[in-house]
């Protein structure tokens, strides 16, 4: 058997059932297994071995009252995945898709993501099958102080620094870090993506999709290209997704898609910053659907599809997770598309990547194109030690020469002797070496 598989059948194994997990750790393992066999020392010290088993995994039971007084059971989740390079770092996701499998993919991409930022920061994630769908604000306020209540006793802003994620954003970090503070008695830094009045960063709120874009602006760069004038599909209308509009407008391209869970918005003539304004109204303050824009653009709706079908240059994937096929890549590649970035967390399988990458094109995995938002983050925990705050600017440019850094570390390990970049394996293999040398430093722990 090959090493390849003989170490997929043991996580296989050992994991059962977690299947978003088994494929993010096989697409790492792929990339860093020939470093690995280069380098006998990270297979001595069984690196990737020790990677793929959490430092801690959390699973607590999160009861709470709905505004008729009716009890509802939830489960609440932290995984600690790795902290060799710096205190766990990493989202909170709010869904009821959320299981053990799920949010463990999650952790073991931000170990890598997180060692890309150059920044240190370990890797982890958490969250809930709790859907914020539909419910009054009272009500995810005592979802998130029963969530905190056990939380709490598991992080802190030299152990381990939540955020937000999926059904996470304002709102549910200021319920959460409110009873964080009333619990502990103490004001600190222990959650990032807090409001300005109270240690929140600028550019926090921006900081995942202005990154994405800022990534596949370099990306364009080596083939002499620009964003100008590029259609782009993106999917999602959450948090990445409009900052991903929005500053994709700036830089002249035009954006024909946005979507949801219930179906997509096609614009042909381009959403505008009118219209970029409404879907935040829409989504953000009325918290309702994408459908309702279509109904105030005059354009076109689709139910229950994804975007991929529509013509671009470039294609943002900004949902979730798996929400690009392989014949959804196909699509996308005959109908010329030249570039894709990953505002979401792995959402493009194992099959599309293959056809991404048969076709040569320019493609962003999200553990690269997507760390703008945690590097923004370790932002917020550096004013928030120091009792300071950045400027707009400050914050936007050390944002923008980051993910110049990641582009960088992406070609400098990516790069195949054809001259092709296989940014995957350049994010996987950059992201690996830096917490494999750490924890090798560490000794076996
Ligand atoms: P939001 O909750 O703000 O928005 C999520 C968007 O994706 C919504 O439009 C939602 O539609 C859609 N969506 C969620 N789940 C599904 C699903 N199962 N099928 C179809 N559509 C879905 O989340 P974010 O924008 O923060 O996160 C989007 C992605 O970006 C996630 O993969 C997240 O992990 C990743 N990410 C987020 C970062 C951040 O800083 N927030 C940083 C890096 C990555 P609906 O309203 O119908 O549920
Ligand atoms: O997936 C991610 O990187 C996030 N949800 C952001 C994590 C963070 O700590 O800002």
């Amino acid at each position: 058997m090959k090493k390849i598989e003989q170490f997929m059948a043991e996580v296989i194994n050992k994991n059962p059932g977690e299947k978003e997990f088994h494929q993010a750790v096989k697409e790492v393992a792929e990339s860093v297994m020939p470093v690995i066999e280069a380098n006998p020392k990270y297979e001595k010290a069984k690196v990737l071995e020790r990677m793929v088993e959490p430092e801690r995994v959390i699973i607590f039971r999160v009861p709470w009252q709905d505004d008729k007084g009716e009890i509802h059971v939830n489960r609440g989740f932290r995984i600690q995945m790795n902290s060799a390079i710096g205190p766990y770092k990493g989202g909170l996701r709010l869904h009821p898709s959320v299981n053990l499998g799920v949010l463990k993919f999650l952790a073991f991409e931000q170990v890598f993501k997180n060692s890309l930022t150059t920044l240190p920061m370990g890797g982890a994630k958490g969250g809930s099958d709790f859907d914020p769908k539909g419910k009054s604000d009272s009500e995810v306020m005592r979802f998130c102080q029963s969530f905190m209540t056990e939380l709490q006793k598991y992080i802190g802003p030299n152990t381990d620094v939540p955020a937000g994620d999926i059904g996470t954003g304002g709102r549910e970090i200021g319920f959460m870090f409110g009873q964080y503070r009333r619990l502990r008695n103490e004001f600190t830094g222990v959650l990032t993506g807090k409001g300005l009045n109270w240690g929140g960063s600028l550019i926090r709120p921006e900081a995942t999709g202005y990154g994405c874009v800022y990534f596949v602006q370099e990306m364009l760069k080596t083939k002499g290209e620009s964003l100008k004038g590029k259609v782009c599909a993106v999917s999602g209308s959450g948090n990445v997704a409009q900052y991903t509009v929005e500053k994709l407008l700036e830089l002249g391209a035009k954006v024909v898609t946005l979507s949801d869970s219930d179906g997509f918005i096609h614009d042909e003539d381009g959403i505008d910053l009118k219209e970029l304004k409404c879907v935040l109204n829409i989504k953000n303050v009325k918290r309702g659907r994408i459908k309702e824009c279509a109904n105030e653009f005059k354009c076109k709706y689709y139910e229950k599809k994804k975007p991929w079908s529509v013509k671009c240059d470039i294609a943002f994937p900004s949902a979730t997770q798996n929400e690009i096929s392989g014949d959804d890549a196909k699509t996308l590649v005959k109908n010329g598309c030249i570039a894709v970035g990953e505002g979401a967390n792995m959402p493009t399988t194992p099959e599309g990547i293959k056809v991404f990458q048969k076709a040569k094109i320019l493609y962003a995995p999200g553990k690269a194109a997507n760390a703008g938002g945690v590097a923004t983050s370790g932002l917020e925990m550096s004013q928030n030690s120091m009792r300071l705050s950045w400027s707009r600017e400050e914050v936007d440019s050390k944002l923008h020469d980051i993910m110049i850094k990641i582009h960088e570390n992406c070609v400098r390990y990516g790069k195949e002797k054809s001259g092709y970049v296989n940014y995957v394996n350049g994010a996987n293999i950059g992201g690996f070496v830096k917490v494999a040398d750490a924890m090798i430093d560490q000794g076996v722990v």
